[in-house]
């Protein structure tokens, strides 16, 4: 286990290679975290996470463009496959199903892949439908799989108009479904008036979310 300045050199190395787009750092530091025996969901999400934060405020205060944000998501997914099989697998005896896509027109994709990752570690099935999803299907795939829980991703103020109509689509489809949202401009009131059952600030707070919703009906 890696004693607390050596964990904080490893959670700092990751934030810099995600922020210096530096793919062979988050690598090497990924494979440090695991060696040392840093919690996968520590270094995900106060390493990885956090640095695509820093990267943002970059981006609008236009030290970043587009090119630099993409060789961001890079850096971060190449250490985020590295860490992931190491995330503590929770065992429920009856999986649950969570239907996850961000919006039409949306394809902002990194949040919602971080929470598609807390919910195979919590070791629910997920139907990820990817980014820039039509709003019909999110309600087509529910029914299909049966999900009880349908979790819809909006990063943009504009995209973010389609999470309402996309609700009353799944709840007329079947009354029984939960639905959780989540992503940068939504917050709880927003999420409240859409129609949504939960609201999530990030991925860590994302399966308890849902465990809470189901836990409610
Ligand atoms: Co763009 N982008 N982008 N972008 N981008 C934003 C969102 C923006 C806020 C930047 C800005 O102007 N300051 C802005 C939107 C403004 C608005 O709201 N109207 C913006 C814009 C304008 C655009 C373009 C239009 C730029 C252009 O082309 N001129 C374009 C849009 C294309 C489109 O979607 N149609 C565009 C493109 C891109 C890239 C492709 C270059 C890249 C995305 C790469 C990818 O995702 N594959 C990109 C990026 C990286 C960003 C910023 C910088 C970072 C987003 C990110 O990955 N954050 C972003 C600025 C920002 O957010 N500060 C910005 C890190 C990630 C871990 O956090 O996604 O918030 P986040 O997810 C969190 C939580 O929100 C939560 O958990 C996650 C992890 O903890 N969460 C959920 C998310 N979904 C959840 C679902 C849940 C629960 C929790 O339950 C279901």
């Amino acid at each position: 286990m890696a004693d607390e300045t050596k964990k904080a050199e490893i959670l700092a190395g990751l934030h810099d290679g995600v922020v210096e787009f530096d793919e062979d750092r988050t690598v090497e530091v990924a494979n440090e975290a695991v060696a040392e025996g840093v919690d996968a969901y520590e270094a995900i999400m106060d390493g990885l996470a956090k640095g695509m934060e820093t990267v943002g405020g970059m981006y609008a205060r236009q030290e970043y463009f587009v090119p630099e944000l993409l060789l961001c998501a890079d850096a971060l997914y190449a250490a985020l496959d590295i860490l992931k099989p190491h995330l503590k697998k929770e065992n429920h005896a009856e999986a649950k199903k969570v239907v996850l896509g961000v919006v039409e027109g949306d394809i902002h994709d990194i949040g919602k892949n971080l929470v598609k990752v807390m919910f195979d570690a919590a070791g629910w099935e997920v139907i990820d439908l990817g980014a820039d999803v039509k709003i019909e299907r999110f309600a087509e795939e529910q029914k299909k799989a049966g999900a009880q829980v349908v979790g819809i991703s909006a990063l943009m103020t504009t995209s973010m108009l389609a999470m309402p109509k996309i609700i009353k689509m799944v709840k007329d489809g079947d009354p029984n479904a939960r639905v959780l949202v989540g992503g940068a401009p939504i917050n709880p009131d927003i999420a409240g008036s859409y129609g949504a059952d939960g609201y999530a600030p990030n991925a860590g707070e994302a399966v308890a979310a849902a465990m809470a919703i189901l836990a409610q009906s």
